[in-house]
């Protein structure tokens, strides 16, 4: 099979017909999508092409799974529907671990896939990348849908951009057959067929009943507490939590992507004294945070139960647009749904102020605090996650609107604790699932939809997953700083093949291998550093310049943990070694 041709080219009635390629693109520009993130190919080159034609970013990647990334980013970013355009069958799946992982985060993104001929797919035929993508796609995604006929794009396009963004955002999977992209049509009753979708994302506004309910509950509390989760930073409800937390005085304890809602220095963070607030607290109200295992499913010993299963005193309220996500876990005394913004606003207006005031200023905050600045103090030669980190904090402290993107197991949880933010969605990390890869899609997708500097803090193993897309950093030239924390491994480098034989343990990789070398191989700039100084001036000039860059940093092999902070996760079999 060729290239498809539009059928619209070199005709004289160019001016009265128009095709499937023009009418995705004038569906999606009608609802103010302006960028596409994708690979091109059998059928979508074309579609590429006439997108840029027609004045939208294109921006090309070198494999699906980064582009799907970043479209999922940059529908959190921004409340819209990322796009990512994939091929068929190997293409779509390459796309499809990053819708699905849209999906568990609740980012909106729309994947958008070519896919075969339709009557071959479905008697097994055997055509090029045949594979019944829409039947693949459906359980890893909000919704899926399939557009066969040119009149119906308007309407494929609407109830995608729908799916995604209302509701609890989500990934939502759209097959477009090569069939379709070459269909013609009028183009006056092209133009009545598309839908500029009214009020994508209604404001979902909480029950009178349901408010007065936590609002209750939350002036019967002694020592009340709001966890802040990445729901809450997509939002964009930031003035009304932000009023609604100075204005009760109650602390609060923001999950990662929700860092720098408030500024991480706020005085009423409770980020340092985690481990004494989630079982000293009476009251818990969670605004966007699922109680899922980042929060050891609102029990066990970390909130005060007895046992790992056994409930804490508390009594939640939770603040979600989904009604399902309510007692998922343990039970949820006041359940708000709603909007985030109007639920906050309506929570704003029935409280008094001070209701956080019974809390005793917890000792540990502080010891913790100090006991920190130590460690950051130290210059061990090789530098270790703290010593290099502490770079990274003096870094993000002077460019607050830097978008930093995380992802490592000690790289990212040391970072985590280590780096404070202070302004909303500025930290963009492994999320729900912990995913290795999101590093260089996210960073791009970053970079291009805000036009600030990223930096991108990885885990040497985590770069590996999408290192390529330097490439792709360097040909569009973006104001991206990638630090690799380089310890020769998958967690350290240090593990030995207990056989003695010529491989390495499976954690094991190339010892001081050289990233740097990898960006410069494509005209950005390469920086390898064994200091903190070094890390330093590297960065800075990074950030001056807003060339792309990579920096190789040299972490001692020997630090870090297992895992990192979730050692415990790994099965421990009782048979004795
Ligand atoms: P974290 O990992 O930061 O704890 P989660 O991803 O577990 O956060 O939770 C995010 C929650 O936010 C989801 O349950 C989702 O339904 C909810 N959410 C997303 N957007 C909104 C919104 N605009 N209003 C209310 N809830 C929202
Ligand atoms: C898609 C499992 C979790 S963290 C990690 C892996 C492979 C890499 C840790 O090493 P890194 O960081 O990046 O060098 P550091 O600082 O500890 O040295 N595949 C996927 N996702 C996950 N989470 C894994 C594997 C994993």
């Amino acid at each position: 099979m060729g290239t498809v041709e539009p059928q619209v080219a070199q005709s004289s009635a160019v001016q009265d017909v128009t095709d499937g390629f023009h009418l995705v693109i004038d569906a999606l520009k009608l609802n103010d999508i302006d960028t596409i993130f994708g690979l091109p190919g059998i059928p979508i080159t074309d579609f590429t092409r006439m997108a840029q034609a027609a004045g939208m970013r294109v921006i090309s990647f070198r494999h699906e799974q980064n582009a799907g990334n970043a479209a999922a980013i940059a529908g959190f970013m921004t409340q819209k529907p990322g796009i990512c355009l994939t091929v068929s069958a190997p293409g779509f799946l390459n796309g499809l671990t990053a819708l699905a992982n849209a999906t568990t985060n609740c980012f909106p993104m729309i994947l958008i896939s070519g896919s075969s001929e339709r009557e071959i797919v479905d008697l097994q035929q055997g055509d090029y990348e045949e594979m019944d993508q829409l039947a693949i796609a459906k359980p890893l995604a909000k919704a899926a849908f399939r557009v066969l006929h040119a009149e119906d794009i308007g309407v494929g396009i609407a109830r995608a951009i729908r799916a995604a963004v209302s509701g609890r955002p989500g990934g939502v999977y759209l097959d477009l057959p090569a069939k379709l992209f070459a269909q013609t049509m009028d183009a006056e009753a092209s133009k009545k067929s598309l839908i500029k979708v009214v009020d994508p994302a209604p404001k979902q506004i909480p029950g009178t009943d349901a408010v007065k309910r936590a609002v209750d509950l939350l002036k019967g509390a002694k020592k009340p507490l709001i966890v802040l989760g990445k729901g809450a930073a997509y939002a964009q409800a930031d003035a009304e939590i932000r009023s609604f937390i100075e204005k009760t005085g109650i602390p609060y304890l923001p999950m990662s992507m929700a860092k720098g809602l408030l500024p991480d220095t706020h005085q009423q963070c409770a980020s340092a004294a985690r481990s004494y607030v989630l079982p000293e607290a009476d009251v818990v109200m969670l605004v966007g945070a699922r109680l899922n295992w980042l929060l050891s499913h609102g029990k066990g010993k970390t909130w005060g139960g007895k046992g790992h299963k056994d409930w804490g005193s508390q009594k939640f309220i939770q603040i979600d647009i989904s009604p399902q996500e309510m007692d998922s876990n343990v039970r949820i005394d006041a359940p708000l749904v709603g909007d985030i913004g109007s639920c906050v606003a309506a929570l704003l207006a029935a409280i008094d102020s001070n209701a956080g005031s019974n809390w005793k200023k917890p000792e540990r905050k502080n010891k913790n605090v100090a006991k920190m600045a130590e460690t950051l103090a130290r210059d061990p030669k090789p530098m270790n996650f703290h010593s290099a980190l502490n770079v990274v904090r003096d870094i993000v402290k002077a460019n607050p609107d830097a978008i930093l993107v995380n992802e490592g197991a000690n790289a990212l949880d040391f970072t985590r604790s280590i780096v404070d933010m202070y302004k909303p969605r500025k930290r963009l990390d492994v999320g729900t699932w912990g995913i290795m890869g999101i590093g260089m899609g996210f960073s791009i997708a970053a970079a291009v939809v805000s036009g600030e500097a990223v930096i991108a803090i990885e885990g040497d193993s985590a770069f590996g997953f999408s290192g390529m897309e330097v490439e792709t950093l360097c040909r569009y030239n973006l104001p991206v700083c990638v630090v690799v924390f380089n310890n020769n491994g998958v967690y350290r480098g240090t593990d030995v093949n207990p056989t003695g034989g010529l491989d390495v343990a499976p954690t094991v990789f190339v010892k001081g291998a050289r990233y740097d070398k990898l960006m410069e191989a494509f005209g950005g700039v390469g920086v390898h550093a064994t200091t903190p100084a070094e890390l330093r001036g590297a960065m800075e000039e990074a950030i001056r310049s807003r060339r792309p860059t990579l920096i190789n940093a040299v972490i001692d092999e020997a630090a870090g943990t297992e895992s990192g902070r979730i050692t415990s996760l790994n099965p421990q079999s009782a048979r004795k070694k």
